[in-house]
């Protein structure tokens, strides 16, 4: 049998792939530069993606579903598989020794990793795992990192290190624990994709050079939450209703309440991720930090776009760790016809 001209023999075989380490040694090969703390870095966050893909693996069999009964900074409720996933990572950076502060969605105050006489070259901020209130239904989930690079010559890191605008970003990605566990991630140079292979234990380079289409027929809103939006939105979301002159269809909504699922599926096929302000949210629901900014790297790498409706993502200054933000990202021309509309030029 072929697919697409191949056997799928061929196809099934790993020895056309690559692993992660492998890739990241290979491109780490151009910059004689390079000290090979990020191919560690990245070991470090593969190993605790591939703990936390286990154990949601096997969610509804042990007793890893529910709340801990504890209200995380946030002030949302906090699953045990957020706090699982948390720990996951915390212990995966301390231990291998390239991370010197670590924000985490799960902790309201930075935590500190590096070890004393180190000096630990990177600060990660983290949403251990997005969505997590759709565990408990088996639907897709995810894990958010954002990398900064510690500057020369600090002396004690602290949390001017982490607050800083998301173009200073050297690496973003996201863990999407799916119907198989990828990982995609970007230092700057394209955004690769990374499938998990359970039988090897390695994350295998599946999509190289990951393109978002221009334009997309997908959007994703909670349009339960239509009420609180602004006329503008609500005109817009209108004219996504209407029949396109060409095809003679509608936009299609795609909404899981996981941003992951619905971030991936935009890229992959092109389409429109929106949270505006609302009654509930007035700044929007999303972190900046942890969520909407490596999000928007990844997808300006991808050729989209990320906006709060009025602004670049990744130009906003930070306040605060855990702030929050309106956010429209997606396909650049889908991005641009919101923004328009929210100006009131449509
Ligand atoms: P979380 O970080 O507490 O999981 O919240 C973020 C999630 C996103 O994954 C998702 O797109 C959004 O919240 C769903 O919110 P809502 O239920 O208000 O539509
Ligand atoms: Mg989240």
């Amino acid at each position: 049998m072929t697919v697409n001209g191949e056997s799928v023999r061929e196809i099934s075989s790993p020895a056309r792939f690559q692993t992660i380490e492998q890739f990241i040694l290979e491109q780490q090969s151009r910059f004689p530069e390079a000290t090979g703390a990020f191919s560690r870095l990245i070991r470090d966050i593969s190993l605790a993606a591939k703990i936390v893909s286990r154990d949601i693996r096997r969610a509804g069999l042990l007793d890893v579903t529910g709340s801990t009964g504890t209200v995380n900074v946030q002030g949302e409720v906090q699953q045990k598989l957020d706090a699982i996933a948390h720990q996951a990572f915390e212990r995966a950076l301390r231990l291998g020794g390239e991370v010197s502060l670590l924000v985490s969605e799960e902790a309201d105050d930075l935590i500190p990793l590096q070890r004393s006489g180190d000096r630990s070259p990177y600060v990660v901020l983290l949403d251990p795992l997005d969505g997590s209130s759709n565990i408990d239904v088996n639907i897709s989930v995810g894990t958010i990192f954002s990398v900064f690079r510690l500057p020369e010559g600090v002396g004690e890191p602290g949390e001017q290190h982490a607050l800083r605008p998301g173009r200073e970003q050297v690496a973003a990605g996201y863990v999407a624990y799916g119907s198989s566990t990828m990982l995609v991630f970007t230092t700057g140079d394209g955004v690769h994709g990374f499938t998990l292979d359970p039988t090897l234990g390695e994350f295998l380079l599946s999509h190289p050079n990951l393109r978002i289409p221009e334009e997309g027929r997908y959007y994703s809103i909670d349009e339960g939450n239509s009420e609180s939006f602004s006329p503008e939105l609500k005109r817009h979301v209108a004219w996504l209703h209407s029949p396109d002159p060409d095809s003679g269809q509608p936009h299609k909504t795609r909404y899981t309440g996981s941003f992951i699922a619905d971030f991936h599926r935009n890229l992959l096929a092109g389409g429109l991720y929106m949270y505006p302000a609302t009654k509930l949210y007035p700044e929007g629901k999303l972190r900046l930090m942890y969520e909407a900014n490596p999000m928007a790297m990844i997808v300006e790498q991808a050729g989209g776009k990320a906006s709060d409706g009025h602004r670049r993502i990744l130009d906003i200054q930070p306040e605060s760790l855990h702030q929050r933000t309106p956010l429209y990202i997606g396909s650049r021309q889908m991005v641009e016809r919101v923004e328009e509309a929210l100006r009131g030029d449509r």
